[in-house]
């Protein structure tokens, strides 16, 4: 084991290998990136893999309704903000409902891969309905990954519960490594039948995560630590964290912006604590990512969500309509149509590939962003006005890299464009030079044109990658001859009525 973590280690940083010629750090690390022991575990995992999370599912159950600590961000009234958006209060599920729905899902999306214990609570503080979930899974759909997420205060008691029922991602929200900082996040915890409150509470608090951590990464389970970036009291400090949480072998790091608005009625909600913007984010993770893998494409779901990142498909699997499904759980149809996935990655890696190649030898310092309109696989296959997230790529000589992604409200609201809409959506991406999308009207486009956002329908259907390698490639030409002059982007807003309100 002490080697495995050992490769772990080797492998993280920027820019180690980059054989993919993309950044080579991150969750956006490849096959080529990637021990293969380390790659097995990631490869089909949606958050722990970027490039799997074009292609994979992953699914929630809401079993887990308590939890043992207070978080100023988080309301009991919603699921666990931890890996939650808050605002839907979650149907609660007995392990054997959580077990039926697991199949019902499965044999509905086969390619979800995975099955998460995410709240509405803390797992962990309720832990004989997550075990007997796990059990009841491992039992019934064998090639269903297990994970975790925790707040950590009981994890070191767990630790050992967790490897027996091959639960191999684990994650830790890690908010603070000094108690003066979690002081201002955690008025209280409890813990051995006993309320402790400020410095004790925090100490006690970052204590047991670390030590969890430490324990479990001893142990070769995969831990990504998740922390909640809240500028003014932790911004600064989370580049002390990655370097805690590094150092214990964390594998990934995710760190997330605030949701905080009023109407959640929690503690930062209500005295108005913002959240940050898209660049301040940017520029914290960026500051992070020589030291570890970084994940930028958490959508910070719900405790039940259902489907691809990014996509909400829980309304199907409700428990009346679960109950009343005829459930056949087709192991072999899940491996052939998640084979069919393969051929399909395999094919937009390669035409990546072949089109970064041609960039060789290209000398520019010109790095700018691009949203792009995606319903999954790797293409350009939605359009402007029915997206409610756009996907944001870094491009440079380096190629494209995957560096975040903005939710938005939906501009065509059956049949016409919602004016207020196009305004959010442009501040959501205001910091991108080119808008991809399979199709675009023409007052969205005018108006994003005249936001100098340059409107691209014209890789329609193709991947994403390789068509931004190819107009970034046409842009530094237009640079060099003067036809274009290239200008900085301004700042973006991460839209917080979007997080609250998307179905
Ligand atoms: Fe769920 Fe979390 Fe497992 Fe993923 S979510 S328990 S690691 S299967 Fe993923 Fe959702 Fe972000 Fe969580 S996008 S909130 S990181
Ligand atoms: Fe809320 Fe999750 Fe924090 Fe518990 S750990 S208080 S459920 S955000």
């Amino acid at each position: 084991m002490d080697d495995l973590m050992q490769k772990m280690a080797e492998h993280k940083g920027c820019g180690t290998s980059g054989s993919s010629g993309k950044a080579s750090c991150g969750s956006g690390a490849g096959q080529n990136d990637l021990p293969t022991e380390i790659w097995e575990k990631v490869k089909n995992h949606p958050c722990y893999s970027e490039e799997a999370h074009h292609h994979y599912a992953r699914m929630h159950v809401a079993v887990a309704p308590a939890c043992n600590i207070q978080c100023n961000y988080c309301n009991r009234k919603y699921d666990c903000a931890n890996e939650s958006r808050p605002g839907v209060v979650s149907e609660k599920l007995t392990p054997e409902q959580a077990a039926k729905k697991v199949l019902a899902v499965a044999s509905t999306i086969p390619q979800m891969t995975v099955l998460g214990i995410a709240g509405p609570g803390d797992p962990l503080a309720n832990p004989e309905k997550t075990f007997k979930t796990f059990e009841l899974i491992s039992k019934t759909a064998p090639d269903i990954k297990l994970c975790l997420s925790t707040n950590g205060l009981t994890l070191p008691d767990h630790v050992d519960t967790i490897a027996r029922y091959n639960v191999d991602h684990v994650t830790i929200t890690i908010n603070m490594v000094d108690p003066e900082v979690g002081a201002k996040i955690y008025p209280w915890i409890f813990w051995k039948h006993k309320r402790y409150t400020g410095y004790e509470a925090a100490k006690i608090l970052t204590d047991r995560q670390l030590q969890g951590l430490e324990m479990l990464t001893e142990r070769g389970i995969l831990c990504k630590i998740n922390s909640v970036m809240i500028p003014g009291i932790n911004d600064q400090h989370l580049v002390e964290v990655n370097k805690a949480v590094k150092s214990r072998g964390a594998f990934l790091h995710n760190i997330m912006p605030l949701i905080s608005a009023p109407e959640h009625g929690t503690v930062f909600g209500l005295n108005g604590q913002r959240g940050p913007s898209a660049q301040e984010l940017k520029a914290l993770q960026d500051s992070c990512e020589g030291e570890m893998n970084m994940m930028r494409h958490c959508r910070q779901c719900r405790a039940d969500a259902v489907g691809l990142l990014g996509e909400d498909r829980s309304a199907e699997f409700t428990t009346d309509k679960i109950m009343a499904m005829d459930v056949n759980y087709d192991m072999e149809g899940r491996k052939a149509y998640q084979a069919m996935v393969e051929e399909e990655r395999v094919a937009k890696v390669a035409a990546k590939q072949e089109e970064l190649e041609t960039l060789a030898g290209a000398q520019s310092d010109i790095k700018l962003l691009v949203a792009v309109a995606t319903k999954g696989s790797g293409l350009i296959n939605e359009h402007f006005g029915h997206a409610k997230e756009f996907q944001v790529y870094e491009l440079s000589t380096a190629g494209a890299k995957f560096v975040g992604h903005r939710r938005v409200d939906l501009y065509c609201q059956g049949g016409f464009g919602d004016e207020d809409s196009l305004e959010t959506v442009i501040r959501a991406i205001n910091d991108c030079h080119a808008v991809f999308v399979a199709k675009v009207g023409g007052c969205p486009k005018a108006d994003l044109a005249k936001a100098g956002i340059d409107p691209v329908d014209q890789y329609a259907h193709e991947f994403i990658e390789k068509s931004a390698i190819t107009w970034f490639k046409d842009y530094l030409d237009k640079v060099k001859s003067g036809e274009i002059e290239h200008v900085a982007r301004g700042d973006a807003a991460i839209r917080q009525g979007a997080l609250i309100s998307a179905a």
